[in-house]
């Protein structure tokens, strides 16, 4: 499959940010350009990577509790092989497809994202995955297509969380055509190199960097392109706090709390914390995709 990314920046656009490749091609990177070794250390820390046990141990994916350890403790109940993913609606092939057929088709690279929670954590994670672009060239994606719809598995016996109704189950997701379109947008099968753990969203979870946690939808397998926005599980269950768009924007307020700082997971409780970035610190790469919208409306 293509490489959109490669082909739209060259690696002196995206370096400086040090945004989007592995910490050792940064660091080869910085030492080629002759910048001296601080900065390169500087700029290498401003994204160093969770470490495994940070990103696997503390968790969102209520369909196996609330708490943070609870998918930890109990995403190992889910079967996750076989796999499909139905793609439907306005697509010239629709169908389910297999995953690992998904896997065959798709170039999985490395890359590293900062990723922020609504409550105001925030991590650094080394995904491994396939831009959601490939996915949907896969299906064909028809004119008149505006949105995309994801939903996770819901399975009742393998999934202790959904015998509460904290969520309208399946959990869903959506997305407009061109964010879904966007290059830095991810279909994750990885971590590390290694396959996605369950509690991370196994087999394939999308996530979307400049967007709150909860939009990086985890174990889909449903994908549906509509012209219609698709209703979300988190706008469904409180409107008032949970937009369709969700743009990491530390200037928009969610109602309970600031949105403007953030806590990195990791170094203990007492690291200080940080100020939120404008899309998440990728406002470069997406602002031009709002152009002219209120985002305090939109949010
Ligand atoms: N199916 C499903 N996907 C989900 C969630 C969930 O509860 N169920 N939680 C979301 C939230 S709120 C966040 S912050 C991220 C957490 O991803 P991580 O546990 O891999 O860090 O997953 C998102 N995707
Ligand atoms: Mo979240």
């Amino acid at each position: 499959m293509a490489h959109r990314w490669n082909n739209d920046l060259s690696r002196a656009d995206i370096t400086p940010e040090a945004t989007f490749l592995n910490r050792r091609h940064v660091l080869a990177g910085l030492a080629a350009s002759g910048l001296s070794a601080v900065a390169g250390r500087a700029r290498a820390e401003t994204l160093e990577p969770n470490s495994w046990e940070e990103i696997t141990g503390y968790n969102n994916f209520y369909e196996f509790g609330t708490g943070k350890g609870d998918p930890a403790e109990y995403a190992h109940l889910l079967t996750t092989k076989p796999w499909s993913v139905k793609i439907d609606g306005m697509v010239d092939r629709p169908g389910d497809y297999d995953f690992q057929d998904i896997m065959s088709e798709m170039t999985v690279e490395e890359r590293i994202y900062r990723f922020r929670c609504v409550e105001a954590w925030s991590m650094v994670i080394p995904w491994n995955g396939f831009e959601l672009a490939d996915l949907l060239a896969m299906a064909g994606v028809q004119e008149g297509a505006k949105y995309v719809a994801f939903e996770t598995l819901y399975r009742p016996e393998e999934m202790p969380g959904t015998r509460y109704p904290v969520l309208d189950w399946p959990y869903r997701e959506g997305l407009r055509l061109d964010e879904a379109m966007h290059p830095l947008t991810l279909m994750a099968t990885g971590i590390y190199g290694k396959p996605l753990p369950n509690q991370n969203g196994a087999p394939l979870r999308l996530v979307v960097p400049w967007k709150y946690g909860f939009k990086s939808i985890k174990s889909i397998v449903r994908i549906t392109l509509t012209d219609k926005e698709p209703p979300t599980s988190w706008n469904m269950a409180i409107p008032s706090e949970y937009g369709f768009y969700s743009n990491v924007n530390p200037e928009v307020s969610h109602p309970r709390w600031s949105q403007a700082s953030e806590r990195k997971i990791g170094g203990g409780f007492f690291v200080k914390r940080v100020p939120t970035l404008m899309f998440n610190g990728y406002e470069k790469e997406v602002a031009g995709l709002y152009e002219g919208m209120d985002l305090a409306k939109y949010f």
